[in-house]
């Protein structure tokens, strides 16, 4: 049997719950009979049912209709059931306890709690499994997930804005708009696709941001992460709007990234100054950096993003896409491998 088109299926429809479903991964699961679809199931919301159960759930509406017993049934499934009691209960077991006899599986889950443990309760069931359909894909449908398994540590994305020339910004104290709105608009799909954002002090000092994302679909919102060794009135600024904020006043980035190992959080976004930015790419944590840049030119009172006569290929990136949004160019640098 060609398992293959139920998978990509199952991959592609778990693609719609992206921004709901974070910072969990996206996962799809499909029950069929013989060439026929019975139900499917997706991980849609954070912190609820996971995807087989609703296919399984799915499933029981159509029994003595469209199947008798769900020993008939293969269950499809983009990663691994999982093993273990979290905010619901073990897929795994809830398979087993169905009488399903086969499952197909995209990926084994990267999360140690899981990893390999959700197959062995599956086969001390008698179910027969199959792995290793498609994996790639489950893989980098959800990068973010895999990255922060296999490093203990979030994915990080620098994000900039430059004009022509290089700067960041005026050396007044000022707003300064750089790029256009349909950039500004990208850059609010960047931040619905992380789980936090992350900001320094000067930032928030000067442009007063919400650092929320205001995007037309449904998504949850980042967590907020502020690095400032000073205090800030919080009824001041709009950041603090939402609840979600940690304040780190350690201004060792490293440790401040490691906070987050154990959490829940795979990606940050990271949004501040020349000044906390080129400290961050010090560090050798940045993963992917991305600019816009637009055809204005700041001038001699602009303050440089980088130093003179550096580039982002310098300091160890290189690029990996490149279009222009309006009038504006929008490149991604990702870091080279480490030798
Ligand atoms: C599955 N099916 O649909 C998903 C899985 O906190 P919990 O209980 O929601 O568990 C989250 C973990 O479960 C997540 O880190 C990943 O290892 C796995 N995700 N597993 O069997 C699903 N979303
Ligand atoms: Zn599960």
């Amino acid at each position: 049997m060609n398992y293959e088109k139920f998978m990509h299926r199952a991959i592609s429809n778990a693609n719609l719950y992206k921004f709901t479903a974070k910072p969990n991964p996206v996962v799809g699961a499909i029950l069929i009979k013989g060439e026929k679809i019975i139900s499917e199931g997706y991980h849609e919301i954070f912190g609820q049912n996971h995807a087989e159960i609703n296919a399984i759930n799915n499933a029981k509406k159509k029994i003595d209709k469209e199947f008798k017993s769900f020993s008939e049934l293969v269950l499809i499934c983009t990663l691994e059931p999982c093993s273990h009691v979290g905010k619901t209960g073990s897929c795994a077991q809830a398979i087993a306890k169905t009488g399903i006899k086969k499952v197909v599986i995209g990926s084994i889950d990267p999360n140690p709690l899981v990893s390999g443990n959700g197959i062995k309760i599956l086969e001390e069931n008698g179910i027969q499994v199959e792995k290793g359909i498609c994996s790639d894909l489950v893989e980098r449908q959800n990068r973010f997930f895999f990255f922060k398994q296999k490093n203990m540590r979030p994915y990080l994305t620098v994000k900039i804005a430059s004009s022509a020339d290089g700067k960041s910004h005026l050396n007044n104290t000022e707003r300064t708009i750089i790029t256009s709105e349909a950039s500004r608009d990208d850059v609010q799909i960047l931040r619905a696709e992380r789980d936090a954002i992350l900001t320094g002090g000067n930032t928030l000092r000067s442009d007063n941001p919400r650092m929320n994302a205001r995007v037309s679909f449904a998504s949850n919102q980042p967590k907020k992460i502020l690095l400032s060794s000073k205090e800030f009135n919080k009824n001041e600024f709009q950041f603090f709007n939402e609840d979600s904020v940690d304040v780190h006043t350690s201004s060792n980035l490293e440790e401040v990234i490691n906070f987050y190992k154990n959490s829940d959080l795979c990606s940050i976004l990271i949004e501040a100054g020349p000044s906390l930015v080129k400290s961050f790419i010090e560090t050798d944590m940045v993963d992917e950096i991305i600019v816009y840049t637009s055809k204005k030119i700041l001038g001699e009172k602009g303050v440089n993003w980088f130093d003179k006569n550096k580039t982002i290929e310098n300091y160890g990136f290189k690029l990996e896409s490149s279009y222009k949004i309006d009038q504006d160019i929008k490149q991604t640098f990702v870091r080279n491998e480490k030798k």
